[in-house]
């Protein structure tokens, strides 16, 4: 693990707790999923949960993200509640984006998360464009867009980044690679699979870090985010990861024969929570107590959000389309 010193122990307390939250709501998502309670897609996020709470414990409220098919965590992470989250997941009305978006457009503008979309590469051109927004606006927020490796396939990705760069826009680029796109890995995808060296191409900062190693990814992101906010322009973090499911729902992808179990095994080992866990009890930052207490905490509020989801009514189908942009 890195250095934890420079870190206050308020942030490593906040990013901990945003690695449970994510965690056990998506294992009860998991399981709601495999009874057939939750019928909307959901690409979930376990295993990948050091990126979306290092990277969000550097932003504000007024800092902007955007997301993903894979988009849980994100939203947690920026602080978004889980009844808002769930209900979206049963298509209810009081759901975030009011029934009508699911796992895969989650919306939430008063947390600072304006939108999530399937599309790949889709939200990354809208953060860029939030940037300038903020720099004409002389703000001095961020904007954040969180995507996978399958984004460096598309063509949008590489006209954001060579466009935030030259107009030194506020923009972080996050790449969660977890070394798949469905079920396509990324050296069938891509010529060179270094991500993170692409950056060069435009002139701004690229790193890769790992992406399982939650003070790292703090770290790295705090340097990124304030020289974003001191206009020094935009860069690109290569978050090395993995999700321990399937591309999409509560099952893995080893009957597909596209991933062997030695290797989820091996990084199931690398366990970003566990791994976090782990070095904050050495560190006395927590407590087995204070551990246990969250946890229960974490668990109360994801039965509440449950009892909230299946409660809610649906919205309105007369309203569906008055939602669409035309
Ligand atoms: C423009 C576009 N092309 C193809 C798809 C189909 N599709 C959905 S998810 C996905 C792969 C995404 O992989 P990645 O970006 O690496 O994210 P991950 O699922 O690994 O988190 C693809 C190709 C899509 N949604 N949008």
């Amino acid at each position: 693990m890195t250095d934890t010193q420079a870190v206050p122990r308020a942030t490593l307390k906040k990013m901990y707790a945003a690695m449970l939250r994510i965690r056990r709501f998506e294992e009860k998502v998991a399981r709601l999923i495999s009874l057939n309670e939750i019928i909307c897609p959901c690409h979930l996020y376990i295993g990948q949960e050091a990126v979306a709470a290092g990277v969000c414990a550097n932003l504000r409220q007024d800092d902007w993200v955007f997301s993903t098919h894979r988009s849980h965590g994100h939203y947690i992470a920026k602080g978004g509640g889980l009844k808002g989250l769930m209900a979206e997941l049963y298509g209810k009305a009081d759901g975030c984006s009011g029934g009508y978006g699911g796992s895969m457009h989650l919306a939430a503008p008063e947390i600072g998360l304006p939108g999530s979309s399937a599309i790949v590469a889709g939200t990354v051109p809208l953060a860029a464009g939030a940037a300038l927004a903020f720099s004409l606006q002389k703000k001095d927020s961020v904007a954040v867009a969180f995507f996978g490796d399958g984004a460096v396939d598309e063509g949008v990705w590489y006209e954001t980044l060579n466009f935030a760069s030259l107009k030194k826009l506020p923009v972080i680029f996050i790449c969660e690679n977890n070394l798949y796109s469905t079920h396509m890995p990324l050296s069938a995808c891509l010529a060179d699979t270094a991500i993170a060296k692409k950056a060069a191409a435009f002139g701004m900062p690229g790193v890769c870090i790992d992406g399982n190693n939650a003070f790292e990814v703090y770290n790295t992101t705090q340097k990124a985010v304030a020289d974003a906010r001191r206009g020094k322009g935009p860069a690109l973090i290569e978050c090395l990861t993995y999700r321990w499911l399937g591309h999409v729902g509560p099952n893995d992808d080893l009957d597909k024969g596209l991933r062997g179990k030695k290797e989820v095994r091996a990084w199931m080992r690398k366990d970003p929570v566990n791994r976090l866990e782990t070095e904050l009890l050495k560190q006395r930052v927590i407590s087995p107590d204070y551990k246990d207490k969250l946890a229960r905490e974490i668990d109360a509020e994801i039965a509440a959000a449950y009892a909230f989801a299946q409660a809610a009514p649906y919205p309105d189908v007369k309203q569906a389309v008055g939602r669409v942009f035309k």
